[in-house]
């Protein structure tokens, strides 16, 4: 039985990549091809568009139609992308940063909307790249470079966000578990409307030396013994949750997506 690689949608030629050994980017954009190459998905159909950041990088490996914008932004291209032409299957990557501090807004308003958009969020807790300073999912009493007595502030939580924004499809995973992690990605690529697939990710280099995890195996440790799936962590009474997180699929509605409810509003008002 032959498996799906991905590699059809790599340019030539642009291997090593540029990630740090161990960070999680790459784990995720590999699940992310294999998964287009298991969907059928053709180059001239996808658009994959980033921000800026480590995570923001993973365009310019692409064949399929990519577009690399602005920080805290790319959910704003993405949506003028899908709102012009809906038959596109349309993709957003972005950090921590990129996704919910300085795109905070568009993130919520991306959800509201219920755009039919896949947002891929590789939550490292910190700015991988530009040196490692704390962000807003960065968890209080962790370390990074501006904050080195620990982070007086509480991690945004994404996932809770996504769902109460508005979002039809939200999940986290991690690189530890790349299967579930694929499957995860398959199944917000297919459904219509706003998906979320939150990754927590090794970022060795600038968040886990500030954290007593030197190496990327260290990193991997801490997301394998850390996550719990999420029905094991909500039975759980709420001291004994302290310190682990949920992975797995947190929401899966059917509610319209924003070009199916403008579609309507138009028919209403053509009629008019
Ligand atoms: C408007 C704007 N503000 C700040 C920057 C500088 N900057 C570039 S990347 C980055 C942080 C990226 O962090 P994140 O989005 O979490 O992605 P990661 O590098 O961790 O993948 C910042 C602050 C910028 N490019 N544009
Ligand atoms: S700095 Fe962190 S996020 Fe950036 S490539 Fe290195 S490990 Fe990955």
């Amino acid at each position: 039985m032959s498996h799906a690689t991905g590699m059809k949608y790599l340019k030539d030629g642009v291997l090593p990549h540029m990630w740090c050994p161990g960070c999680g980017v790459g784990v995720m954009l590999g699940a992310l091809l294999r998964s287009f190459e298991e969907l059928g998905y053709r180059r001239e159909d996808t658009v994959v568009v980033t921000g800026i950041g480590c995570t923001g990088k993973a365009d310019d490996y692409l064949v399929t139609n990519a577009l690399h914008t602005t920080h805290g932004r790319a959910l704003t291209y993405a949506t003028g992308i899908k709102a012009f032409n809906p038959a596109l299957h349309v993709v957003a990557l972005m950090g921590d940063g990129d996704s919910v501090t300085i795109g905070g807004n568009h993130f919520l308003h991306t959800a509201r909307r219920n755009m039919d958009i896949t947002a891929i969020i590789i939550n490292n807790f910190n700015f991988g790249m530009t040196g490692g300073q704390f962000s807003g999912t960065t968890p209080g009493g962790m370390f990074t470079q501006t904050c080195v007595y620990g982070n007086p502030e509480r991690g945004v939580n994404i996932c809770a966000l996504a769902e109460v924004a508005g979002a039809n499809y939200v999940a986290r995973t991690t690189p530890y578990h790349v299967w579930e992690m694929k499957t995860s990605i398959k199944e917000a690529l297919t459904k219509k409307g706003f998906s979320v697939v939150e990754v927590y990710s090794p970022c060795p280099t600038n968040f886990g030396r500030h954290n007593d995890m030197k190496t990327a195996a260290d990193m991997l440790h801490w997301l394998r013994d850390k996550a719990l799936p999420v029905d094991e962590f909500n039975r759980r009474p709420l001291q004994e949750r302290e310190g682990f997180f949920p992975i797995g699929k947190m929401v899966d509605r059917n509610e319209p997506d924003f070009n199916e409810r403008y579609d309507q509003i138009r028919t209403i008002a053509c009629k008019g």
